[in-house]
């Protein structure tokens, strides 16, 4: 399922945004890869005079556009760095330069997490994931490449149903895959000795809280009451150097037609949040491309990785 992002090279900045909002464009890591090939084609579509102040409104544009995932406000600060250069010329070539280092990265970084997951599991494993995470289900495929008799449980992850993206990847890779109601992963967890819980992130936030898909919370805190380790595979621009000093992601809301669109339950009111708040107990570590961290190391790690956002928006 890994998005070509030369496909996403056509789309205009408009066409990002919408897709973005409208959950055609998903996945915290491919949202960030499409958000630098944007501002690398704005830059390049741009006249000098107006290059600077195109950047900085596309860049406000896609960060808004979904206000959960910080891959997204991050691969647009990475790639416009504050905009410092002087000269237009000077600006585009350095935007561009930027975007492609920045996908470069993430490919490669997907890879790293895939190998570093593998030192955590062994032969005979079973796992539960939730949702799709392309890092997830690239770590969990390198799983069972390299180790033996791996069995994996997905949740479908309502109202998206995401889960169908993970166990089709999944089973493409030929790993012995079963779908699950979300409801049904505490069951799981119990009755099928499950070994490790293995998820993506959409935001982690220098308290070591994990933000992502709606459901993470309790699957964790049903791992945590049978003792199962949470595994979590995300790439450094999947933490949140904003959270340093209080900036807390915002947790998406999404219309109601996303869970009924019966008639006869048009006068209820309906909820539908789509991320949620892990805390960071809950979590057993992070797996990076520098390595898994715990935790209490994440506020460490972000200001390692997160030395100079001055200027960033
Ligand atoms: P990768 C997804 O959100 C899920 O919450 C997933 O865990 C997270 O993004 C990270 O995905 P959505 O886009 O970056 O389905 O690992 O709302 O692909």
């Amino acid at each position: 399922m890994s998005p070509n992002h030369e496909d996403e090279a056509n789309l205009t900045l408009d066409q990002v945004v919408h897709d973005i909002q409208g959950m055609k464009l998903r996945g915290a890591a491919r949202i960030g890869r499409t958000a630098a090939t944007c501002l690398a084609r704005v830059a390049d579509q741009s006249e000098d005079r107006e290059v600077k102040h195109a950047l900085a409104s596309a860049g406000r544009q896609l960060v808004a556009a979904r206000p959960t995932a910080v891959s997204l406000r991050n691969a647009v600060n990475l790639t416009l760095d504050g905009l410092r250069e002087p000269s237009p010329a000077g600006l585009r070539l350095a935007v561009v330069r930027r975007a492609d280092a920045y996908i470069e990265h993430s490919n490669e970084a997907a890879s790293q997490i895939a190998t570093e997951l593998v030192t955590f599991i062994g032969n005979n494993a079973t796992i539960l994931t939730h949702c799709h995470s392309s890092l997830a289900v690239q770590a969990i495929s390198a799983v069972n490449d390299q180790r033996k008799n791996i069995r994996v449980f997905a949740d479908e992850t309502r109202p998206w149903w995401q889960g169908h993206l993970t166990v089709k990847a999944l089973h493409e890779a030929g790993v012995d895959v079963t779908l699950i109601v979300d409801s049904a992963a505490h069951h799981i967890l119990e009755s099928e000795a499950v070994d490790a819980v293995v998820v993506g992130a959409d935001t982690i936030t220098a308290d070591g809280s994990l933000y992502n898909k709606i459901g993470t919370r309790a699957v964790a805190l049903g791992a945590k009451a049978a003792n199962i380790p949470v595994y979590v595979c995300a790439e450094a621009v999947k933490f949140s150097p904003y959270s340093l000093d209080g900036q807390l992601p915002t947790i998406e809301e999404r219309p109601r037609e996303e869970v009924v669109t019966q008639s006869d339950l048009a006068p209820i009111a309906v909820r539908n949040p789509v991320f949620d708040r892990t805390s960071a107990a809950l979590v057993a570590r992070y797996i990076t491309e520098y390595g898994a961290h715990r935790s209490e190391e994440v506020a460490g790690f972000i200001r390692r990785q997160y030395p100079n956002t001055e200027d960033w928006i």
